[in-house]
């Protein structure tokens, strides 16, 4: 029985990954790793496109596969693998980008975002041409779903149209996958400013939950975080974003559903809530950062283990590509 594919990847932009990559994207890819053939890589082509130390930049590609491990991916069952070692994707990238619209990714809003921010002069090719890459991962592995936070919804939507239009350009080389959001945990939102989404490279680490930090951490940031001064536990995300994030955080941790922890906290306060968060936060991640640090302690191990699964990402992107090549009528070198 061949189980359909199911492709996602997250960037190695820091040293730890936050809880919103752990419940919008962590949590889900381990559960889907059994009714799935699943690929999740490491996407350091992508890093690449802000500044970045290379001594750093290896670090946290590291650092990043080892929480993939540490909170369920299992690399036996599922391949995990860092996206530069496998080349295709730089190659397959090229060749979407030249049926790719210049209109057409200059609407991509993430791009939009972050050429406003810094301004065209410190915008780099490399992040107009994100999606392009993110594509190419996507389709050289003939994917079926692509399991991400809404922020990246936008970029599937273009993939599924730069397969359609080769497909009907040149035959049927890609399969079209759909975007799979969670939508109750699609958006965790930063402690300390809950309107907005909590972020590896948010500008203030005060409402970023890391995995990888110290417990006790974790436990006062927890503690800290805003609220607002009605005192009643409950979900309202237009009045109440701070409480309702808890909330949200709370219920995906615990796989329990947000009424159940309304009435167990009812008639007590803001503090006696954040007590009971703080220890779920503190028991879930525990064991995943000392799995990972335990991981990080042998990278010569944990290399070996990224290189035999590049080695199988290989082969089905290579096969892609190779069809691909062949279909646009690049010259076989004989
Ligand atoms: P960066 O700040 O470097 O862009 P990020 O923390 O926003 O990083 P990404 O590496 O862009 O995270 O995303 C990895 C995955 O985690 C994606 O599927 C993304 O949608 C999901 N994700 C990231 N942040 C959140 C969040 N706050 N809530 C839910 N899902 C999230
Ligand atoms: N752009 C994504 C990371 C990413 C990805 C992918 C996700 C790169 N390639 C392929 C799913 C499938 C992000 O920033 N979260």
């Amino acid at each position: 029985m061949t189980r359909p594919r199911l492709y996602s990847g997250m960037q190695p932009s820091a040293d730890s990954l936050q809880v919103g990559n752990y419940i919008g994207a962590l949590l889900q890819w381990r559960d889907l790793q059994d009714a799935y053939e699943a690929f999740f890589s490491v996407v350091d082509l992508h890093a690449l496109t802000q500044p970045n130390d290379p001594a750093e930049l290896r670090e946290k590609t590291r650092r990043t596969a080892a929480q993939y491990i540490a909170a369920g991916i299992e690399p036996s069952r599922s391949t995990l693998y860092v996206q530069s070692h496998v080349r295709a994707h730089a190659e397959l990238a090229w060749i979407l980008s030249t049926i790719t619209g210049f209109g057409e990714a200059n609407r991509m809003t993430q791009f939009k975002d972050k050429s406003a921010r810094y301004g065209t002069d410190q915008t780099n090719v490399g992040l107009f041409t994100y999606p392009v890459l993110m594509a190419a991962d996507i389709l050289l592995y003939q994917t079926d779903i692509v399991p991400v936070g809404d922020d990246q919804k936008q970029h599937v939507e273009l993939t599924r149209d730069l397969a359609e239009r080769f497909n009907a350009r040149y035959g049927a080389a890609f399969t079209v996958p759909i975007p799979v959001i969670q939508k109750e945990t699609a958006r965790i939102y930063d402690l300390q400013n809950p309107t907005a989404k909590m972020s590896k490279s948010a500008e203030s680490d005060a409402g970023v939950l890391w995995l990888l930090d110290d417990p006790a951490v974790s436990a006062k940031k927890v503690m800290r975080a805003v609220t607002d001064s009605e005192g009643t536990v409950r979900y309202d995300r237009e009045s109440k974003p701070g409480v309702s994030n808890l909330l949200t955080i709370y219920a995906a941790l615990t796989g329990r559903q947000i009424p159940s922890i309304e009435d167990e906290y009812a008639g007590r306060g803001y503090g006696d809530f954040k007590k009971g968060l703080a220890e779920v936060v503190v028991n879930e991640f525990g064991p995943v950062r000392e799995r990972a640090l335990d991981l990080l302690a042998d990278p010569g191990e944990l290399d070996r283990v990224l290189a035999s699964n590049a080695d199988r990402a290989a082969e089905v992107a290579d096969a892609t590509l190779s069809d691909v090549y062949d279909r646009v009528g690049l010259l076989r070198r004989s």
